[in-house]
């Protein structure tokens, strides 16, 4: 089953799902194993991979080393059309739709694409939506562009329902990597109740009642970065209710 249609069937069957974000630049390779292991016996259901300035031979590197010990769906989360790997799964294919940099809303694409062409990646047309989060955050300095009022749900809401009408298959609502504040509940209720699409939300949540507060807010899959990032054990020693699915199911 393509990665797309089963991000979908389990929204259709209320199964949340979950992301582990690595970037390849902040990986200590001589851990590396260790921390494979761990994502393995996490509850995650995707692995994401991306970062500011990675390099290709690090990309597929890791890519291959993850795919040497497990079967996780692995999707590129890119930073710019450099981090294409054709040993990855899928890609989020993104447009920063809450942006008005035109180099993040198309330009980049359109470099991307003659790459993509020439690849079997699974392409997921993405509306990526940065929220305000408390501090500025990389991704709005790399992009030059301002993040939505985090106290404005309504206009992150109408924002995310253009994304769907212009043909985005996902809406990933972003705090920033390692946010000071994660996007507000209230939001993500707002846009989750309102598009057809899935639901993405990632930025800023640091333990697993973070996660589990942004799925019953609305979230089909919950992305998680600097948390693992600095503490591989995060998962181990928590009781973590949420209906996650079962990494070994058909996903
Ligand atoms: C960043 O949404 C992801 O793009 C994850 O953010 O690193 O804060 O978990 P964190």
């Amino acid at each position: 089953m393509k990665i797309y249609d089963a991000i979908v069937q389990a929204k259709t069957e209320n199964r949340k799902l979950l992301a582990i974000l690595l970037d390849p630049d902040k990986i200590v390779w001589e851990n590396l194993g260790y921390l494979i292991q761990k994502i393995y016996q996490s509850p995650a259901t995707h692995i994401f991979i991306g970062g500011s300035h990675v390099q290709n031979n690090i990309l597929d590197e890791l890519i291959v080393r993850l795919k040497q010990k497990g079967d996780l769906p692995i999707v590129l989360f890119p930073g710019n059309p450099s981090q294409i790997s054709d040993n990855a799964d899928a890609i989020l294919f993104l447009s920063l739709i809450s942006g008005r940099n035109p180099d993040y809303l198309i330009k980049h694409q359109v470099e991307a694409a003659p790459i993509l062409k020439k690849t079997q990646l699974e392409i997921i047309s993405t509306g990526y939506i940065l929220i305000e989060s408390g501090s500025e955050t990389a991704v709005a300095r790399v992009s030059n562009t301002k993040p939505l009022d985090r106290n404005n749900p309504d206009y992150a809401e109408h924002t995310a329902q253009a994304g769907e009408m212009l043909g985005h298959k996902l809406i990933y609502l972003e705090a920033g990597s390692g946010a000071k504040k994660a996007v507000p509940l209230e939001m993500i209720k707002k846009v989750s109740d309102n598009i057809e699409i899935p639901l993405i939300v990632g930025g800023g949540i640091i333990d697993l009642r973070g996660i589990q507060k942004a799925h019953e807010a609305g979230a089909d899959l919950v992305v998680i970065g600097t948390a693992f990032e600095n503490d591989a054990e995060f998962f181990e020693n928590h009781n973590y209710t949420s209906k996650i699915i079962n990494r070994h199911s058909e996903i």
